[in-house]
């Protein structure tokens, strides 16, 4: 699909667990609309790989699972949908995450007379997901995927980010999908939801 431009603008989030496939799957749904996907949890580990300033502020807050303050991940946000790139949309992977992030989105946006499309809410078993992060911890070795932080990161997740999810059912544009079963058969059934909500 050919770029965007802002007469017909996409703008999507995809929430969930902690390895529910949010990062996994939004590459492919990216693409599918033409808008760049920005993943908060991308930036950061680049960050702490190259050793930026805010790499070094953020690195052991990641480490133990815990969420990077409002402050810095609404300014960073703000500033990467501020490029060109993002002018016909985007897809955000792992933000927001806090009701503090959805006020400063929607006010933010809101300037521009833009708005969230839809939301994709991927819903997978707890069980399933600490097995998935355990065999990517295998695969990847990444720091945040040992079973302690594992298991702060999905009480951080009931506790901050699952109450955003009602606001965005209130507003309308909550797309429930069954985040279970094989990668290639959830883009599916993204796809087929987003679809038979006219987005
Ligand atoms: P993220 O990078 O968002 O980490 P995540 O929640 O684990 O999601 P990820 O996208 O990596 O995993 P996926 O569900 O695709 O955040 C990391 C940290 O950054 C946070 O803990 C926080 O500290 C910080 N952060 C990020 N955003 C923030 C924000 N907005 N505010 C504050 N702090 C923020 O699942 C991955 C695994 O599941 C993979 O191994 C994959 O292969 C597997 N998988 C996926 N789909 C599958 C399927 N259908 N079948 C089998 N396996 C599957």
């Amino acid at each position: 699909m050919t770029a965007r431009t802002a007469d017909n603008a996409v703008r999507l989030l995809i929430v969930g667990p902690p390895g529910a496939g949010k990062g996994t799957q939004a590459t492919g749904l990216a693409r599918a609309y033409g808008v760049p996907a920005i993943s908060t949890g991308d930036i950061f580990r680049s960050n702490i790989k190259n050793g930026t300033d805010l790499g070094l502020k953020v690195q052991s807050i990641i480490e133990s699972g815990s969420l990077v303050p409002d402050s810095l991940t609404n300014e960073l946000v703000r500033d990467r949908i501020a490029q060109d790139d993002c002018n016909g949309g985007f897809l955000l992977d792992g933000y927001p995450r806090t009701v503090e992030q959805v006020d400063f989105l929607t006010d933010h946006l809101g300037a521009s007379g833009a708005a969230i499309d839809a939301v994709v809410r991927l819903i997978v078993d707890t069980e399933v997901v600490v097995d998935r992060l355990r065999n990517r911890a295998v695969k990847e070795g990444r720091v945040d995927d040992t079973e302690t932080v594992i298991r702060n990161r999905l009480d951080v997740y009931a506790r901050e980010t699952e109450p955003i999810v009602a606001i965005y059912g209130d507003r309308g544009v909550l797309v429930d999908v069954d985040g279970e079963g094989r990668v290639d058969e959830v883009a599916k059934r993204i796809l087929d939801s987003l679809a038979e909500q006219g987005v």
